[in-house]
């Protein structure tokens, strides 16, 4: 049986045409290809068990990195990434998850998968989820909070075996360092901490950028006055040297200010930009909408609470605008080649139930078009996998979502057009 035709949810298959053309005014939406993209996600429905692969030109198996001794950053990426002809593929590489919330590939290639419950998941090179958690992390798990963010040390492959873990404590939000011994995570030190737990906006993402600094992105924790108090680790970019998460940051550099909840970051190939999503207002702390894209740059102000949308004054202006929330959280840039997506900024989106792909020009998002529109539900994280596939995650069982299908929630793998 096809349970993704079953459990498309709230729009499925048959109506996405339809949906498209009522969303067109409000997003830069390319007909062609979504509907294309449309298509090629009804073929590959049927193959939505717990972990099918629909077929491929290039067997994912072949295209795998072999072990390497040198980090993920200086490994020369021999292999080819795997692409398809026409639309994009979609499959599902695990099911039956708790809202897992972010992904970090090991230098082997395997894949380790936080779950916002507290467990650590690991995915296997054969794409086969262990049943066994890694690690059962303590969090408060209320609201937004839990076990969040996941970051693997740069230097993993060379005997720094510590995984980095952005977790909801009764304390507030840490940043906890985690030592891999064998196919278990244990406790090794709380790196970070100081930084306000909500019930909301407790943002989560961390990550290392190419320069190996771990910069943390942080939520106002639905107190908006901290986001512009720089006495405040809330509503920041902050940015943690090797010498500090690798032992403990003690006062981190707030590299930028004024933000509500950012959910996304990563840096544009070759020219090192920082990218982040952002969610904007949502009733409470002012009128639903706005929310953002921005060039993270060091010292800049972003503006929350005191200004929105596109008229920022002095403040840092958002370098793409969704004006009706679509709620984005994770970001990635495609950053293999050979695809026409290379370049390109992805970002999950919860409230939109959709990927976006932004194609950017310098620092300027130059069009946006829709993926997956309402197919799986709630889209959390979105990495690029070693092979060069996406990977995203659903977020459908979280306290604003609904599962869209039995299996929810879900690891979706991505096969890139070919271009
Ligand atoms: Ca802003």
């Amino acid at each position: 049986m096809c349970r993704a035709v079953q459990g498309a949810g709230r729009r499925g298959p048959q109506d996405h045409s339809s949906t498209v053309t009522q969303t067109v005014p409000r997003r830069l939406v390319r007909h062609l290809s979504v509907l294309a993209a449309a298509a090629a996600l009804t073929a590959s429905a049927c193959s939505d068990g717990p972990r099918p692969e629909p077929a491929t030109p290039n067997p994912p198996r072949a295209a795998e990195p072999r072990r390497d001794p040198e980090p993920a950053s200086r490994r020369p990426r021999a292999t080819k990434p795997v692409r398809t002809e026409g639309a994009p593929r979609v499959g599902v590489v695990a099911g039956d998850l708790e809202v897992p919330w972010d992904i970090a590939f090991l230098p082997d290639g395997r894949a380790l998968v936080t779950e916002l419950s507290g467990r650590v998941r690991l995915i296997d090179r054969d794409r086969r989820l262990r049943s066994r958690p890694v690690a059962t992390v303590p969090v408060s798990a209320r609201g937004e909070g839990g076990l969040l963010g996941i970051a693997v040390d740069p230097e993993f492959a060379r005997g720094r075996r510590f995984v980095y873990l952005y977790v909801t404590t009764a304390d507030g939000m840490q940043v906890q360092r985690w030592r891999m011994a064998g196919d278990r995570l244990r406790l090794d030190d709380t790196v970070l901490g100081g930084i306000a737990a909500g019930s909301i906006h407790d943002s989560g993402r961390l990550r290392f950028s190419p320069d190996r600094r771990l910069y943390v992105a942080t939520g106002d924790a639905g107190r908006r006055e901290l986001a512009q108090r720089r006495g405040s680790l809330n509503g920041k970019f902050l940015r943690l040297e090797p010498r500090q998460y690798r032992g403990r940051a003690g006062r981190p550099t707030i590299y930028s200010l004024g933000h509500r909840n950012p959910q996304g970051l990563d840096w544009q190939p070759r020219t090192g930009r920082l990218f982040a999503t952002e969610h904007g207002a949502s009733g409470f702390d002012g009128p639903s909408g706005d929310d953002e894209v921005n060039v993270v740059r060091r010292g800049a102000n972003y503006g929350w609470p005191t200004v929105r949308g596109t008229s920022h004054g002095r403040f840092a202006a958002p370098a793409h605008l969704w004006p009706e929330t679509v709620a984005p959280s994770g970001a990635a840039f495609v950053s293999r080649p050979d695809s026409s997506w290379t370049g390109d900024l992805l970002v999950a989106a919860l409230k939109g139930e959709e990927l976006h792909r932004l194609e950017v020009d310098g620092a300027r998002v130059t069009d946006d078009e829709t993926l997956l529109d309402g197919r799986y539900g709630r889209m959390r994280a979105v990495v690029e996998a070693p092979d060069g596939t996406i990977w995203v995650t659903t977020s459908n069982r979280d306290i604003y979502g609904s599962p869209t299908s039995p299996s929810d929630d879900r690891i979706l793998r991505i096969i890139p057009p070919r271009g």
